[in-house]
Formats: C-alpha cells, sequence, structure tokens
C-alpha cells in the first residue's frame, strides 16, 4: 500500500511540475516587461513599413524590449530569426510570414520551446495551424480582390463599357504569399463572371514599385506587338501600381484614363495618385495592427484568451464611384489627411 502512495504522489508531483512548464509567459507576471521577437518579412513596399512601425512603436511603448529582425524578403532568414529568438528565450514572437508553406518545423521548435506565437498579415498553409499561434492578426486577401474585381464592374456599367472587349493586365505580389494566391483568386473570380472581361497578361512584381514599373514596361511591349491594347491594371499592391504609373506616362500614355488602374493598400501616395488623377481606386488592407499585438500579448500574459483570429475590415476608396454607390466607396479626398503609411 505504501509504495503505491509513494508511486501516486510521484505522478501527482511530475504532473504538477509539466503543467508549469507550459506556456511560460502565460504563467507569468503580467506586469513583468517582456522581451518580443519580430521577425519581419522585409522592407518592400510601403505597407510594409508602416506594418513595421506600427508593431514595433507599439511594443516598445507598452515598455517591453524589441528584438527586431528584418529578414530582406528571404524565407530562410526568416527561420534563422525565429531560432535565433528561441536560443535567447524570448517571452513572445510576432511573425509574418512571406509565404504559405516552409514553416512546419520551426513553428513546432516554437511550440516546443512553450514561447507563445502572435501571426501577423500573411497567411500560412499547414495541418492544424491553429495550434500553434496565440492569435493571427490579418486583412481578408480573398475579399480584396473581390472588392478590385468589383469596382472595376461598378465602373464599366457606370461608365458604359461593361460590355466592351477589356484587355485587363495583372501585376501579382510575391509569388506563393497569402496576399498573392488569394488577391488573384478573388478578382479572377470576380471578373470571371464577364467573358468580354480577359486578363491577358500576369506576371509577379514581387509587391515592389521598380519591378511593378519593369514588368509593366513589358506588358506594354508584348501589347503594341499583339495589338492587344491595355485596358486596365490590377496591381496587388499600390506599390506596384505606381511603378505601372511611370511606365505607362513613359510609354506617352495617360494614366486613369488611356489605362484604369487598380492597386490595394491604400497607402498615401496612391491617395495622392488619384487625387492626381493618375489611379483610379486602392481597396484598403491595413498595416496598422501594432496595437491589436499588444493588447493580445497582454490579455494571454494575463492568463486571457484572445480571439484566434482578428481580421481588419475592408474599405475601398476612390474619386469616382464614392458619389454613385456611397454605400459601398468611399471618397479619397476625405481621407488622405489620415494616411500614415
Ligand atoms: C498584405 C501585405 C502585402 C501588401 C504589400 O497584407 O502582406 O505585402 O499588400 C506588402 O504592399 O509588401
Amino acid at each position: 500500500m505504501k509504495k503505491l502512495l509513494a508511486i501516486l504522489l510521484t505522478l501527482a508531483l511530475v504532473f504538477v511540475m509539466v503543467a508549469a512548464c507550459g506556456d511560460n509567459a502565460a504563467n507569468d507576471d503580467p506586469n513583468r516587461p517582456l522581451t518580443i521577437g519580430f521577425s519581419q518579412i522585409g522592407s518592400e513596399s510601403d505597407w510594409r513599413v508602416g506594418n513595421t512601425v506600427s508593431v514595433s512603436e507599439a511594443i516598445e511603448g507598452a515598455g517591453w524590449t524589441l528584438v527586431f529582425n528584418d529578414a530582406n524578403q528571404v524565407q530562410e532568414n526568416q527561420i534563422r530569426a525565429i531560432r535565433d529568438f528561441i536560443t535567447q528565450g524570448v517571452d513572445y514572437i510576432v511573425f509574418g510570414p512571406i509565404v504559405e508553406t516552409g514553416w512546419d518545423s520551426v513553428l513546432q521548435e516554437v511550440k516546443d520551446a512553450g514561447i507563445p506565437l502572435v501571426m501577423i498579415d500573411r497567411t500560412i498553409d499547414m495541418p492544424n495551424q491553429e495550434d500553434y499561434y496565440v492569435t493571427w492578426i490579418t486583412n481578408n486577401f480573398e475579399h480584396e480582390g473581390i472588392a478590385a474585381g468589383n469596382w472595376l464592374i461598378d465602373y464599366l456599367t457606370h461608365t458604359g463599357r461593361i460590355n466592351d472587349d477589356i484587355n485587363i493586365v495583372e501585376l501579382q505580389g510575391t509569388v506563393g504569399s497569402g496576399p498573392q494566391i488569394q488577391r488573384l483568386a478573388g478578382f479572377h473570380a470576380t471578373v470571371g463572371a464577364h467573358s468580354n472581361l480577359r486578363i491577358t497578361q500576369s506576371e509577379t512584381g514581387n509587391f515592389e514599385t521598380e519591378m511593378g514599373k519593369t514588368v509593366m514596361e513589358a506588358f506594354l511591349t508584348k501589347a503594341a506587338a499583339d495589338g492587344d491594347p491595355i485596358d486596365v491594371v490590377y496591381a496587388h499592391n499600390d506599390g506596384m501600381a505606381l511603378g505601372a504609373i511611370q511606365a505607362i506616362k513613359e510609354a506617352g500614355l495617360t494614366p486613369g484614363e488611356d489605362i484604369i488602374i487598380i492597386g490595394i493598400d491604400a497607402v498615401a501616395l496612391a491617395f495622392e495618385a488619384i487625387l492626381a488623377g493618375d489611379m483610379n481606386v486602392t481597396v484598403e488592407c491595413s498595416p496598422l495592427m501594432g496595437p491589436t499585438v499588444v493588447d493580445v500579448i497582454q490579455q494571454h500574459v494575463a492568463g486571457g484568451t484572445p480571439p484566434k483570429t482578428i481580421f481588419n475590415n475592408v474599405r475601398v476608396f476612390d474619386e469616382t464611384l464614392y458619389s454613385v454607390f456611397p454605400d459601398r466607396y468611399l471618397k479619397a479626398g476625405d481621407d488622405v489627411a489620415n494616411r500614415v503609411y
């Protein structure tokens, strides 16, 4: 009997010890200054810079220590940074994945280390992914693509061109990233309902303005050679749309008139282009995730359970349809002063 009692007591002690080794930060003093590892994709666009500033300033504003890494748009650099955060024993990891796949091993290492993970921005594609992060703070990329497609259909209808043969070229984001996959899918599904709206060329500009300009130059050259004039540019982000605008002007054409320009992000430079008549519309995808990141961590460290997924809302800004469909579109000029990225 004594032997059985000793075994039961030992098992109870082991159980208590294992339970205490769970999310170390969650069982901690909620007021202790934390150390946060932040793995950021790069600085490829004004959106990304705005995201970095928002998250970094919020973390430091909370009185916490920020350990920041810019991966320069290389997945291996992100994986290395996350492993460094584990070695350093940070309290939380904040992570925005450059592409959807290739994270299974490193996120398992984060989980095994008992370091809570806050996902931001782009999607990952792995089994049971919700078991690997506390919360994912993001935007609905497919809905952004659908909103861009719906705006184009509304614009062509409003201007009496919905039954014309319309040639669309597409500047895709970073190949394999959630926004590239889902903004493509949403837009194609929406305009695909109209057989006369054709996507004649589609290439990646990697979310970069300079590459967007280079790809647009190639689109224009091919369109001229094929005798297939371009009517619309659909860019997966405003940065590439702005590059396309430069190429269109250098080709002697008028962006916003000869060629309709559609972007996503709602960055300040896009609002300026819309007000100048060079661009037609931008779909908002907010990078300002910092305060939400801090709120999630404060909830979790105090033992709370933040929502698994937090979506920002999608708004569409232009200078044409806002007065025709006030329930769908907003006037860019009314919000330009609020643009902080
Ligand atoms: C979208 C974000 C994208 C932006 C680009 O949430 O990941 O990456 O649309 C940025 O501007 O480079």
